[in-house]
């Protein structure tokens, strides 16, 4: 099939998929399942007491650092000149591995800081970080004895990143997770994916030849396990599970509950299974019927490319992150270090906005739950149940003109309510359906002003 027929194709496939609501086209080309296969409940090979307790700490701490780092980083997901458009350069630009291993051998990421990038992580308000440890190119950004296609062995700089970060979050206190791309690996001869769309079909194209269960045995196995023997991560981040068996995710869900039993695991380990469900660049409508996490990147590309200026505000990250936690969610945000090991400074200092806010009204996002009463278009609403009392947060993202919110449905007595940057009082007083607050004229916070209302009993 000529080039320009196999373009037309994938166009019309990435159409077809996209309105038939199967999938989302990225800016960068790529097509990914998006949200639909994934709306499932998760099945769960443990008890759900078993799981609740795993995700203690998680569920409390709502928000945390996602990291895309790797050798498309080097020249900010160009190659030779070309856009490779994102971190899957070598797939769009169908880079031979002969060619792509080059860059490894000039990769030196001399400013590279893994204290430095804690720093930012705590600084920002985030309690976890996840880092790619190998993502689709196969490329393991870690010390893999198993497999010398590793930053140990194959780049003039030598460093274990992973192992750095890991050391740094521990000092921060700040839990350490790494991600693993499970079902695209274009290093490997055996890694196949849905007719081939997703794998490395230039270096080896007799796709339907390939055995994933080669793959999953030489490669996927050894580098969980060394993962896990060598850094005890909090988290293992799958992702893009593609064609793995039913088997072959609850055999790799076995082996790292033999390993550490209280390693979080989420839904991209496949079939259903994992302890958390993703959301993938956005946020559901309502809540979800298990625990779940937003992804989102901080600019518009996952890894560093060098011309993607395309920053969020602050306030909109602010109000995504209460979003989310107000239908008890994890916001998991992303940054794209660049091929120095350099956090770029716009990413910082929204990072800082984000982590001012947080220093704060941070008592509405962690270890709260989600709204009992629904989202306003004003703002959002966060729990928590304390003594058998309820606390409810109301984080104001538009400050009313008139100086009032209602907040209807709620019949509870009314022990407090003050705001919660300052302390003040708020005059807040039931009525016959519901509670009227009435406010001072100025928020207190131009990204958001929590009003804190304590209650007598439960608001379910
Ligand atoms: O293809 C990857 C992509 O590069 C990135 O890693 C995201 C992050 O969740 N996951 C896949 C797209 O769904």
């Amino acid at each position: 099939m000529s080039q320009l027929l196999k373009i037309i194709a994938f166009i019309l496939c990435g159409i077809f998929l996209y309105f038939a609501g199967y999938a989302q086209v990225n800016a960068d080309g790529t097509i990914d399942t998006g949200d639909k296969f994934e709306k499932a409940k998760l099945e769960y090979l443990d008890s759900a007491e078993v799981v609740a307790k795993r995700l203690e700490w998680w569920n409390d701490a709502r928000f945390g650092m996602f990291i895309h780092w790797g050798l498309y980083a080097q020249d900010g997901c160009f190659w030779k000149g070309q856009d490779g458009r994102s971190e899957h350069m070598m797939r769009n630009l169908q880079i031979p591995i002969a060619e792509y291993e080059k860059i490894a051998a000039k990769f030196n990421p001399e400013k590279f800081d893994a204290d430095e990038w804690a720093q930012f992580a705590k600084d920002a308000g985030m309690k976890y970080m996840v880092i790619t440890s190998k993502h689709h190119d196969g490329f393991a950004m870690f010390n893999s004895p198993s497999n010398d296609y590793n930053i140990v062995k194959q780049t003039p700089w030598k460093r274990d990143p992973i192992k750095e970060l890991n050391e740094a979050c521990k000092k921060q206190g700040i839990k350490f997770g790494v991600y693993y791309s499970l079902g695209r690996d274009w290093h490997h001869p055996q890694c196949n994916s849905n007719g081939g769309r997703r794998s490395n079909v230039w270096d080896f194209p007799e796709e339907e030849k390939k055995d994933y269960s080669i793959y999953f045995k030489e490669k996927v196995k050894p580098q969980i396990t060394e993962l896990i023997t060598q850094y005890k991560p909090a988290i293992i981040w799958f992702d893009t599970p593609e064609l793995i068996t039913k088997e072959q995710s609850s055999e790799l869900l076995g082996l790292i509950r033999k390993l550490d039993p209280n390693c979080i695991v989420n839904q991209r380990v496949g079939n259903k299974l994992g302890d958390y469900a993703v959301r993938e660049q956005k946020i559901p409508k309502g809540g979800e019927p298990q625990s779940w996490e937003t992804c989102m990147t901080i600019s518009e590309i996952w890894g560093y490319h060098k011309e993607d200026h395309a920053w969020k505000s602050a306030d909109s990250l602010v109000h995504s992150l209460v979003d989310i936690a107000s239908k008890g969610g994890n916001f998991l945000l992303n940054v794209g270090p660049t091929g120095e090991g350099v956090i770029r400074q716009p990413s910082v200092e929204l990072l800082k906005e984000m982590g001012e806010w947080l220093k704060v009204n941070g008592e509405a996002v962690y270890e709260t739950t989600s709204s009992p009463i629904g989202k306003f278009d004003w703002g959002r609403c966060t729990k928590k149940v304390e003594n058998g009392n309820t606390t409810l947060y109301f984080s104001v993202f538009n400050w009313p003109e008139n100086g009032e919110l209602f907040i209807p449905g709620i019949k509870n007595e009314i022990k407090n309510s003050t705001l919660l940057a300052t302390g003040t009082q708020v005059k807040a007083f039931a009525t016959d359906n519901g509670i009227k607050i009435e406010l001072p004229n100025v928020a207190a916070n131009k990204l958001a002003s929590v009003v804190k209302i304590q209650v007598y009993g439960i608001v379910k």
